[in-house]
């Protein structure tokens, strides 16, 4: 049995948004787990490596403290995360290792419908009803902005209806939560989706090998998600052509063909979606036999 020490924890959302994506992620990294009867942990059965399952604005705190080696969280919440420990005079111990494409959103200021609004100046004297308080602050101070922030721990779409604020800022992603309270986006203050952080602490070695490990595999599982393997046949004198059609691909295989001098067999990884167009321009290049495969894993 591992001793603690030896094993790794990575924090993750425990129900909201973000769950299902980041276990299903840690998965595809060939993580096997079981849940604790607590519900607050799920073991990985065949690495040493266990998901503690928390509120999402925790998890910066808990890979900065180095309670946990890595985190998926919104990057909004690493943000404010980030802001508030500045604020305080502390620097924060983590750093961010991988954009994950789920998860998206941004955080917008919003005003009531009809309000008039011109630029940033239009915020000045005015009370902003919001979740995300130091990246607000961040921002009026960077921005010149005399406003105030009205602390909202949910619900803020409607602190505007209660006469709390002027504008709210939030996070949007279809934005029918603004158009259903008759509110308008006026400003972006940050685009956001799920990221991983690390640790900055220093481990010991054998964790740190661990860490690495895992953060390799992410980087395999990120890396195919767009990868296709190609497979043609082309004239040999098209090659040139070829090549640089095929979209985000590193040197290609090329194999003699049996029977066809004139004639090659090309494989490429491409690190791009390969679309019908590209295909069709390949044909009108004079590839043939052309196949386009998923790629499963990649270890670079
Ligand atoms: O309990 P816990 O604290 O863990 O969960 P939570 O309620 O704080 O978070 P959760 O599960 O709602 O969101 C987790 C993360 O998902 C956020 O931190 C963001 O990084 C990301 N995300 C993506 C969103 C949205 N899209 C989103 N639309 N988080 C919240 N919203 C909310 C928004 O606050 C607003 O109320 O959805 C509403 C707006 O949505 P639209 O589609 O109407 O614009
Ligand atoms: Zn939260």
């Amino acid at each position: 049995m591992d001793t603690p020490e030896q094993r790794i924890q990575i924090a993750v959302q425990k129900t909201g948004r973000l769950t299902d994506h980041s276990i299903d992620l840690l998965q595809r990294c060939g993580l096997k787990l079981t849940q604790s009867k607590d519900q607050l942990f799920l073991y990985g059965e065949n690495m040493p490596i266990d998901l503690l399952l928390v509120r999402d604005d925790d998890i910066p705190g808990l890979v900065s403290d180095d309670v946990c080696d890595l985190g998926i969280v919104g990057l909004n919440v690493v943000e404010e995360k980030r802001q508030e420990l500045l604020c305080g005079g502390r620097e924060p111990r983590f750093k961010q290792v991988f954009e994950l494409d789920f998860g998206h959103c941004r955080l917008s200021l919003a005003a009531p419908d009809g309000t008039e609004y011109s630029d940033r100046t239009s915020l000045n004297n005015t009370k902003i009803a919001t979740s995300y308080v130091n990246i607000l602050r961040e921002y009026l101070t960077k921005n010149d902005i005399d406003a105030e922030p009205v602390y909202f721990s949910g619900a803020v779409e409607i602190a505007p209806k209660l006469g709390r604020a002027d504008y709210i800022c939030d996070l949007v992603s279809t934005g029918s939560t603004l158009a259903a309270n008759g509110l308008t986006e006026v400003e972006t203050l940050l685009e956001s989706e799920a990221v991983v952080i690390q640790t900055e602490a220093i481990l010991g070695d054998e964790k740190q090998a661990l860490v690495d490990r895992m953060l390799q595999r992410l980087d395999g599982v990120l890396q195919v998600r767009e990868s296709k393997y190609i497979m043609l046949h082309a004239p040999r004198d098209a090659l040139p052509q070829i090549r640089d059609l095929l979209p985000g691909s590193e040197a290609p295989t090329v194999l003699p063909l049996d029977g066809a001098d004139d004639k090659v067999a090309v494989h490429a990884v491409c690190r791009e979606n390969v679309f019908w167009e590209t295909l069709e321009n390949l044909k009108a290049a004079g590839a043939s036999s052309l196949l386009v495969i998923p790629v499963e894993k990649m270890l670079a």
